[in-house]
């Protein structure tokens, strides 16, 4: 059913995000304005003529008139101007609750602090082994509303804690939020609560909730008329099991697939396949379908990936870890008797570096640490740690240290913001320098 949009429209940040929803009104008959607060705004492509833009700040007349306002994830809430304007009334929304407004197939929704991309792409994968046109993005891009475009008989779509603040219409025929670790702390300086309730929001309309046994923070604080709970790990309904002297995936008493069978290894990924099946098959994708994916899906890139491997050294991008429980999932499952020299820093997002102390106090571990969080993270323990500026200058130092047998990963535990536009142009430099140093 075609919903009706005002006239006075404003779209606040211009990224994939603003830049998808000027192609979602325009295709609507609406011609929105333009804010952004970035001072030296570079279109990639000129906006149509009639497209008003400003940038260098949030013009709080265009706010007070508009009838809507949508903001891009990365623009926090509380910009004195989206304030006012609240006050004032001006209903501000998220790109992806235009989406749910206008979707009328169902939603599988995926939220939580580390794994959304890899869960979200494996049901994706699912669907399309079970032969249904499913549209996958959200948080993994494209963007939400870019899948309208497309007939689909099923949505993916992963979600962060930004989108989720301005969402209100959501009603997920699956949601799960995998787990709650202390993420986006810069966004939530009052710590993991406001974070968690924005997180909890995926739940509100959902029909199957499906939840992480050993995260409590993952359970919903409140369910739909109707709505079931599913749950995975260790003691969920979806878990771990010992069958024939191996580890499988299970459902209740019954062993469903060899973990060896998985091409994505790594006990963290074992759970993010339990959770994947959990979604599946609330959304009634068939079992042999699910299986199938999940022994033919080989991960996305700058998760955990070996991108070059060259005199018995093997080099890993992990880019994508940029929290402290993604770092600590690829320590935990790299070989102790490998001497690793490991890059980590850029941008920190105001996390406890805490954990990752443990393994800078291991003989065989070489730490290069970069980028603004460079002192900080060398600070964990300063023996065994090299401080550079930047990512490039550590992996030249450490192409005349490797030797054969040795690892390489970079996995920073930081956003990559300080020194690249995105996490991916930081995994490929880093797989560039692999290939041309290693
Ligand atoms: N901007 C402002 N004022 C601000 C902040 C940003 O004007 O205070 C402007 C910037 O100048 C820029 C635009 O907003 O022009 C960028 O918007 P954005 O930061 O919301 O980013 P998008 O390009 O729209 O991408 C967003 C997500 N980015 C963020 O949430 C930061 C992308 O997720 C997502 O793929 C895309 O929408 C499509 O849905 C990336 C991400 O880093 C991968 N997500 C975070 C994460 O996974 O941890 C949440
Ligand atoms: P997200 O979209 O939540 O950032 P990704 O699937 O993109 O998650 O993975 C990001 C990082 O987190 C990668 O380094 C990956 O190896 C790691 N990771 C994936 N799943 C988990 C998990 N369940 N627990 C901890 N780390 C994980």
């Amino acid at each position: 059913m075609a919903t009706h949009y005002p006239q006075q429209v404003v779209i606040v940040g211009f990224g994939l995000t603003g830049r998808a929803c000027l192609d979602f009104f325009m295709q609507r008959g609406v011609t929105p304005r333009i804010l952004d607060t970035r001072p030296q705004w570079q279109l990639l492509e000129p906006l149509p003529p009639q497209v008003a833009y400003h940038s260098g700040g949030l013009r709080l007349d265009w706010l007070l008139l508009a009838e809507l306002v949508v903001i891009s994830p990365g623009v926090a809430l509380t910009l004195p101007e989206l304030q006012q304007a609240m006050a004032a009334g001006v209903p501000i929304v998220s790109e992806i609750e235009l989406f749910c407004r206008e979707v009328t197939q169902p939603i599988v929704a995926i939220t939580g602090s580390n794994g959304k991309s890899t869960v979200t792409a494996w049901v994706g994968e699912m669907a399309r082994q079970a032969g249904l046109k499913v549209g996958v993005g959200g948080n993994l891009g494209p963007a939400a509303v870019t899948l309208l475009n497309q007939a689909c008989d099923l949505y993916v779509i992963e979600l962060s804690s930004f989108q989720l603040e301005c969402t209100t219409s959501l009603q997920a025929a699956a949601a799960t939020i995998l787990n709650v670790t202390p993420d986006h702390q810069d966004r939530y300086p009052q710590g993991i609560t406001a974070y968690h309730q924005a997180k909890q929001r995926i739940y509100q309309q959902a029909m199957t909730c499906v939840t992480n046994s050993d995260d409590p923070l993952t359970q919903p604080l409140s369910l739909a008329a109707g709505a079931r709970c599913s749950t995975f790990g260790s003691t969920g309904d979806y878990h771990l099991c010992c069958h024939r002297g191996k580890r499988w995936l299970a459902l209740a008493d019954k062993p469903l697939l060899p973990v060896h069978r998985l091409k994505l290894q790594g006990q963290h990924n074992h759970y993010n396949a339990l959770a994947a099946l959990a979604l599946a098959e609330a959304v009634n994708i068939p079992r042999s379908a699910a299986l199938q994916a999940l022994q033919t899906f080989t991960g996305l890139p700058h998760r955990y990936q070996t991108v070059w491997q060259q005199h018995g050294v093997t080099w890993i991008n992990d880019s994508k870890a940029t929290t402290v429980e993604s770092t600590l999932a690829a320590l935990q499952g790299l070989p102790t008797h490998r001497t690793l020299h490991w890059l980590l820093g850029g941008r920190s997002k105001g996390a406890d570096f805490g954990a990752l102390a443990p393994y800078c106090q291991r003989e065989s571990v070489q730490r290069y640490c970069f980028g603004e969080a460079a002192a900080q993270l060398a600070a964990l323990r300063p023996i065994g740690a090299e401080q550079t500026a930047t990512l490039e200058q550590a992996m030249w130092i450490i192409a005349q240290r490797v030797a054969p047998g040795d690892i390489v990963l970079l996995s920073p535990a930081c956003a990559s913001f300080d020194q690249f536009s995105n996490f991916e142009q930081r995994g490929q430099q880093f797989t560039q320098l692999a290939r041309r140093l290693g």
